[in-house]
């Protein structure tokens, strides 16, 4: 039975207002008419009448922050992936169904003007996405939140393929302009590099650390809204630019004031000029931690003069404030924080650090090892001489506690000190400055607490916790999945778009055969809409009758997308050998981007790019499966793939993948997960039940005894599976590059050989072989049972109101931040500018 039709969205938009605001932008931004302006100049003129209506919101929320104080999160993170913003605003001002008429009225189509819009790619992968959705959550939840990052010149590369090979294109996003951002130059601070610490006396006689002889910039903060969800709260996303310090005037320098200015400029340049393209690893670069340094300089000042404007007592600031780190690098944060209060305020040590430890948290984001950040102390000190002298102090007062705690235990130094063997270690300084070390799904918590960070967690087990990450169903469903969205608010009313555990009403239809092939139809509709854009982006024809299979994330060995190839490679072989078998038609869809210099990374684009070559062609398979891999995949098509999705590949070597988001974005629309029982795949799999997933493969626990053990032996499989090294052989005999036969010989060595490589299939592919292909034949037998399979999605859907950021933000605020929550006065709710 359907129950009402619930609205969605406010009625208090006003149509007209917004056409004739449209209308005028483009009048006065460019001086043309509708019909002389292009699609881009017109998405520009919709983003700015946009930006109006929030900028109302905007404005009330912080004169009732002002108001009311609430305890303020500051989400501290080099990333944030925030996708566009212009849809995304629309939805969350409940306004899409009237501003997609006021298109159509104007002759527009809402699509091609969303289209339009660059997508902001400050951010790698989950890491930034994370912190985006989070930023949703917080403002939708109404809680008083900065995210505080950088405005890179250049973000997130565009990836273009060619030949099959990964070519890495500049991301110039702000070319065009960006309409939803607001400069905000009277939040100006200087930030300081390198020179020397000098003991001052001031005029009041005290002794003073100062820092000499430096270089610095000028940080600018530009802010951009961050709308929640019906509630008109619009919390700020405050991205730093960097520009030069004029300290000189043309007629009266010197050459080395010259030098200087000149340096100082290119200081400025460089340090907001790109993203590093790293997603699970630290390169150990200069510019990355001067740009560390910079934002997190210029964040913590503004926060403190912003409590000092309502406040007079800073040893209190903790009462109003947390800062949060996603991952390591913004750690710097806490020995700034030291800096500021005992430089600037005065305060002894002693009471910098308690309300240092008592403001700081850090949420730990994977175990890979090379993920880890270690500066080296001569780097470290030369550019951040004063930072570096108080992070000497901590380590040494943190060495005492834990001599104190583990007398004549050298070891325990050894291993937990935050300055040894000539290196400073962030993850140290993180959770010895800090209140919280979270980790981001249950099994990375207990791995953290039992492996990685047993030490800390032995010595402080009251700081360690898990928060299971989450993703905002208002991008990935309400906005995503328009079609899929209505149908589940027919059914079980809108609630869900602000508690998603209320979807689970969901359930009750699940073996309804009506609702299963709608849920069905629906999906189908999602595979055509991406098939169009295969064939649009890709030349590839693919059926939407096939199962789209689907692994979409960054390119790393440990989330062994080569797996996934080499089986396509072995149903190849198979279908090969016996074209008459039964087969049910399986389209097998990449995306993903490699960091610049991860080699074995670009080779296995190159390989998922010469399978797709030469299958896609054959004759003999005739269509049975077609493999793709989606250029530039990002945060804007990734809202097309997930809805289209009808399997969910999540199979990382188990313990190595912290959490992974995907996986939700994949069950909440209605996807079938086959995966290791790793991050949150655990979870999901808990939720929705063994005989709704697929899960197949070593635990993590069976790989870390085998990694304990140093490793395992691949050539026994090599020797006694035939299949398995038929398909290996076909990496170096040529059948995916008859021209070139060693091309993939640096991906079969890191398979076998142990003597290119000190160890040989360091991530299990071999051995989690068979048992993949048997969970990729139960996938094809679940598939041709319709009504089973539709049943099984629709719990899927049903079972996902765990992973909202929403909950996870709750859980951040309740145990960790207790901020306030803000409630507007009702006559601005939902309200549009008068
Ligand atoms: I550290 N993550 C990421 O995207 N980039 C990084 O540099 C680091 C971690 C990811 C993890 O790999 C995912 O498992 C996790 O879901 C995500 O961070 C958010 O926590």
């Amino acid at each position: 039975m359907i129950k009402k039709k619930d609205t969605q969205e406010s009625s208090s938009f006003d149509k007209e207002l917004f056409k004739r605001s449209v209308l005028y932008n483009v009048k006065t931004l460019y001086r043309k008419t509708l019909e002389e302006a292009t699609p881009q100049q017109i998405f520009q003129a919709v983003g700015y009448a946009i930006k109006d209506v929030v900028i109302d919101n905007w404005l009330t929320t912080h004169k009732e922050y002002d108001k009311q104080d609430p305890k303020t999160v500051y989400y501290l993170s080099m990333e944030f992936l925030m996708g566009r913003a212009l849809g995304n605003n629309i939805i969350n001002l409940q306004a899409y169904k009237p501003v997609k008429e006021a298109m159509d009225e104007l002759g527009l189509d809402l699509n091609v003007i969303e289209d339009q819009e660059p997508d902001p790619a400050l951010g790698n992968g989950g890491l930034g996405r994370l912190a985006s959705c989070f930023l949703d959550s917080l403002s939708t939840l109404g809680y008083a939140a900065y995210g505080c990052g950088i405005r890179y010149r250049y973000g997130m590369f565009k990836q273009e393929i060619r030949d099959g090979y990964q070519i890495e294109v500049p991301d110039n996003w702000l070319v065009d302009g960006n309409p939803f951002e607001l400069r905000r130059p009277e939040y100006a601070k200087e930030v300081k590099f390198g020179g020397y610490v000098n003991v001052r006396i001031d005029e009041n006689g005290r002794s003073n650390f100062v820092q000499e002889g430096y270089q610095s910039v000028r940080a600018i903060p530009y802010d951009l809204p961050i709308v929640g969800y019906g509630n008109g709260i619009v919390n700020t996303l405050r991205i730093w630019d960097a520009e030069a310090i004029e300290c000189f005037h043309l007629d009266s320098f010197d050459k080395g004031d010259y030098q200087k200015a000149v340096e100082q400029a290119n200081l400025a340049k460089n340090i907001v000029e790109v993203l590093y393209p790293n997603d699970n690893h630290y390169a150990g670069k200069e510019l990355r931690l001067k740009q560390q340094y910079f934002f997190i300089s210029a964040s913590v000042q503004e926060a403190i003069a912003k409590y000092m404007r309502k406040h007079d007592d800073i040893r209190k600031f903790y009462e109003k404030v947390t800062f949060q780190l996603n991952d390591t690098h913004p750690t710097v944060a806490v020995a700034e924080l030291m800096r500021i209060l005992m430089d600037e305020y005065y305060l002894t040590w002693e009471e910098a650090w308690n309300v240092t430890i008592k403001t700081c948290a850090y949420t730990n984001h994977t175990i890979m090892a090379e993920a880890l950040e270690k500066w080296p102390i001569e780097l470290f000190s030369r550019l951040l001489p004063r930072i570096y002298q108080i992070i000497e102090e901590i380590n040494r007062r943190f060495i005492i506690k834990i001599q104190e705690m583990y007398p004549g235990n050298q070891e325990k130094i050894r291993k937990m000190a935050i300055i040894y063997d000539g290196q400073v270690k962030m993850a140290h300084l993180a959770i010895a400055a800090g209140f919280s070390v979270n980790g981001v799904a249950r099994l990375h918590t207990e791995i953290l607490k039992k492996q990685e960070l047993r030490d800390f967690y032995e010595m402080m087990p009251e700081k360690f916790n898990n928060k299971t990450n989450g993703i905002t169903q208002r991008r990935f469903l309400l906005h995503g999945n328009p079609l899929l969205a209505d149908w589940v608010t027919a059914h079980v009313g809108s609630d869900w778009i602000t508690d998603l555990p209320k979807i689970s009403k969901l359930k009750i239809y699940a073996d309804d055969e009506k609702c299963q092939q709608e849920f069905m139809n629906i999906k189908y509709q999602n595979k055509v809409r991406l098939a169009q854009y295969i064939l649009e982006h890709n030349g590839i024809e693919v059926d939407p009758r096939s199962i789209f299979d689907v692994q979409v994330k960054r390119l790393h060995e440990y989330k062994r997308q080569l797996l996934n190839i080499l089986h396509v490679m072995y149903l190849y072989n198979q279908l090969k050998d016996n074209p008459e078998m039964e087969f049910f038609p399986r389209t097998f869809i990449f995306g993903a981007k490699a960091a610049a210099g991860y080699y074995n990374a670009k080779m296995t684009i190159k390989l998922i790019n010469s399978v797709a070559d030469v299958v896609n062609n054959d004759p003999v398979i005739n269509g049975r499966i077609k493999v793709v891999f989606i250029e530039n995949y990002r945060v804007s098509n990734a809202e097309l793939i997930f809805a289209a999705a009808d399997v969910s590949e999540q199979i990382s070597t188990a313990s190595k993948e912290a959490s992974g988001t995907g996986n939700m974005k994949f069950m909440l629309n209605g996807a079938l997960t086959i995966g290791t029982m790793d991050g949150a795949n655990v979870e999901i799999v808990e939720e929705v039940g063994a005989e709704n997933a697929f899960i197949f493969g070593l635990s993590s626990d069976e790989v870390i005894n085998f990694e304990n053990n140093g490793g395992y032996d691949p050539t026994e499989i090599f020797n006694n599976d035939p299949d398995v090294r038929r398909v290996l052989m076909q990496l170096i005999n040529g059948t995916f590059a008859p021209n070139d036969p060693d091309r993939f010989r640096t991906l079969y060595n890191s398979l076998l050989n142990t003597i290119s490589t000190n160890k040989a299939d360091m991530y299990f592919i071999l051995k989690d072989f068979k048992a993949y292909a048997e969970a990729q034949r139960k996938v094809e037998n679940a598939y041709r049972d319709e009504k089973r399979w539709a049943r099984s999605a629709i719990l899927n859907v049903a079972c996902s109101g765990k992973f909202t950021s929403d909950r996870t933000i709750q859980e951040y605020v309740d145990e960790l931040w207790h901020l306030d929550k803000v409630v507007l006065p009702k006559k601005v709710v939902g309200k549009d500018k008068t």
